[in-house]
């Protein structure tokens, strides 16, 4: 997807994975741009944009948006190839708990089922999944299973998927009519046609028992697919599949043809089978591989990477293109897959950026020992717990941004051209800095090994330091490099919704609903809230509310719209905040009516109760602080 803006210059960025601004599209011709592709006749969809936002919306139009996840998949994650038993996954949990480092979802990879045979558990290692299951409900905790879509081959008898998808001739064939088989995790093992109804349907049953169980997230890993021993990695290309699709003559398709969609409809397996078992429940599904559109099935991750800064720094231009083309729900392995036992520091730097990130997993191979937050100590733990209580504090931003992302296709993590295409062309700004909802810059540094302090170009000058409230005059300035200080900014004229900490997104927030009111050039924001898990909020039982603000020389104004849809925020009433006040008095109306201000950390607070049909807001000052 491409766009050029004035200068000529053609910026986008590709489905292949590979994410480039500023290249040049051919010395000899500027105005040409030629794609070609081995296999045949290439369908092309040209999104003229003509800015980055509207070719984002275009491509959304053109293969669907996500739908809104549930409100658990937006908390902090752990998981681990693999925690060997229930009573240590269990000792997991509850370390979060008594750390008191908030945590929404858990995770067991492939060892809890029997042999590595999905939809098995080996009950040795788990003795009681559904207790288990059950426990970290009452811990609020959401427990995901790995699934994958090898079934193991095992003609002679004892596993069920493999009888009833066998009697049911949904598994992938050879040329010569048998069913191809090739090796996984569990051994020789076959594979659902997914481009099949009946596949589609026969795999989404084989979740019952889980679903029962109350677990609602499942992991779809291996799915490209990956198969072992073969050079290419994957199925041989002659493989066959079978389309079915309403509006299509039913026909086979070789391997070839159906390889890079395999994965998606896998997903959408997963995704259409949870909705059949638990038809008002909000399904989370993570996969490894997936295709143009798969977004409306899946959240995705990048795949297995290693514990360095490199690995770190390139996650934000990874997931920064994930978003841009349509996979809004991605993230990556913080503190890194493989490789050596991550340093202290990365670790903790990787915990910051990730605070940020769409999907917030903490995950590691079985070639490490220990991964979790709380490894390195104390001094580190405080401060990757703090990175993580600001994420939960941000929800309501967060959450708002997810919804404007299931209308719009505007992902949840931005490229800074996203917002700001005209500063693409100016000296000082890189590949890693980016956008958090469209309010929140964070910058880290270029390169994270040095002490060495580094300049940091905002889009404009007026943004606020998120962490002091400060307002910058100037769009650069020196950062000197601190563990424990990643840097955000915040857009001027932006109002950010946040809550009281809780240590689980269903967990009720107690207190107010804070409003950061941080003035500037069409200053606005806005709160989305519902039920997290249910459909409701498609019959109405959701809320909205839209603010916008305004700066005047003695103070700000603050107009609060009515609100829309039946659903009942948790909030006791309303906290509004001006940051960096300083000590200076200050009186505050809503509708002519006197609130009650405070001063607290240099912040001018004003109360409010909640407000419903809408209202205005004045607050007044002698003196602004800086
Ligand atoms: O061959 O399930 O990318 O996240 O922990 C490895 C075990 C298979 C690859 C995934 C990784 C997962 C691992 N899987």
């Amino acid at each position: 997807v491409l766009a050029a803006n004035e200068t000529g210059r053609a910026y986008g960025f590709f489905l292949d994975n590979t994410w480039r601004t500023n290249f040049d599209f051919g010395r000899r011709d500027a105005s040409r741009l030629e794609i070609s592709g081995p296999g045949g006749p290439v369908d092309y969809y040209v999104m003229a944009g003509p800015d980055p936002r509207a070719v984002v919306q275009q491509y959304a139009w053109l293969v669907g948006t996500s739908p809104l996840a549930p409100l658990w998949s937006l908390g902090f994650q752990q998981s681990h190839w693999s925690y060997p038993t229930q009573q240590i996954a269990q000792g997991i949990v509850d370390h979060y708990r008594a750390d008191r480092v908030p945590l929404d979802v858990f995770y067991l990879d492939i060892d809890y089922q029997d042999r590595r045979r999905p939809f098995t558990v080996d009950t040795k290692a788990f003795p009681d999944l559904a207790g288990f299951t059950k426990r970290l409900a009452e811990q609020q905790v959401h427990l995901v299973l790995i699934t994958d879509l090898h079934i193991a081959h095992v003609p002679e008898g004892g596993y069920a998927p493999y009888h009833s998808g066998k009697a049911a001739g949904i598994f992938l064939k050879m040329p010569d009519g048998s069913d191809y088989v090739g090796k996984v995790w569990p051994g020789n093992s076959v594979f659902p046609d997914f481009s099949r109804p009946a596949a589609r349907d026969w795999w989404g049953e084989q979740y019952k028992a889980f679903t029962a169980m109350g677990v609602h997230g499942f992991w779809n890993d291996m799915n490209e697919p990956a198969i072992f021993e073969m050079r290419s990695k994957t199925m041989p290309p002659e493989v066959v599949h079978r389309i079915e699709e309403p509006g299509f003559a039913p026909r086979n398709a070789s391997h070839a043809e159906m390889h890079n969609v395999y994965g998606m409809l896998n997903t959408r397996a997963t995704y259409e089978g949870q909705l059949k078992l638990a038809p008002d429940v909000r399904p989370f599904v993570l996969t490894r591989a997936s295709y143009a559109g798969g977004h409306r099935y899946a959240f995705t991750w990048t795949g297995d990477n290693v514990s360095s800064w490199e690995h770190l720094s390139l996650s934000v231009s990874q997931i920064v293109n994930l978003g841009l083309s349509g996979f809004a729900y991605a993230g990556d392995d913080i503190g890194g897959f493989s490789g050596k036992r991550p340093s202290p520091e990365l670790l903790t730097r990787w915990l910051e950026v990730g605070a940020f990130n769409p999907l917030y997993r903490d995950h590691f191979d079985d070639s490490k020992t220990d991964q979790e937050v709380w490894v390195d100590g104390i001094g580190q733990e405080a401060i990757r717990r703090r990175y993580i209580s600001e994420r939960y504090r941000l929800m309501p931003y967060l959450y708002a941004a997810a919804e404007e992302n299931s209308r719009t296709g505007l992902p949840i993590m931005r490229p800074v051209f996203l917002e700001f295409p005209k500063v693409l062309a100016k000296p000082g700004q890189n590949d890693a800095q980016f956008l958090f909802g469209a309010s929140l810059l964070v910058a880290p540094p270029v390169t994270w090994e040095t002490a060495a302090p580094y300049k940091i170009t905002l889009p404009g000058p007026g943004w606020y330091d998120y962490w002091t409230g400060e307002r910058l005059a100037t769009a650069e300035h020196l950062e000197k490099p601190q563990l424990e200080r990643l840097p955000v900014y915040v857009r001027p004229g932006s109002i950010i919704p946040k809550q009281p900490l809780v240590q689980s997104t269903m967990q009720l927030p107690i207190g107010p609903l804070y409003l950061e009111v941080y003035p500037g050039a069409g200053c606005q924001g806005s709160v989305y809230l519902d039920d997290g898990t249910s459909f409701a909020f498609r019959r109405g039982d959701y809320m909205r509310q839209d603010y916008t603000c305004s700066e005047q020389p003695d103070g700000v104004t603050l107009d609060i719209g009515a609100r829309s849809g039946s659903y009942q925020p948790w909030w006791s009433g309303l906290d509004v905040v001006l940051r960096a006040w300083g000590t200076g008095e200050a009186a505050a109306e809503l509708d002519g009516q006197a609130m009650p201000t405070r001063i607290e950390a240099g912040a001018l607070h004003v109360s409010l109760p909640d407000v419903l049909k809408g209202g205005h807001l004045v607050i007044k000052a002698g003196k602004r602080g800086p």
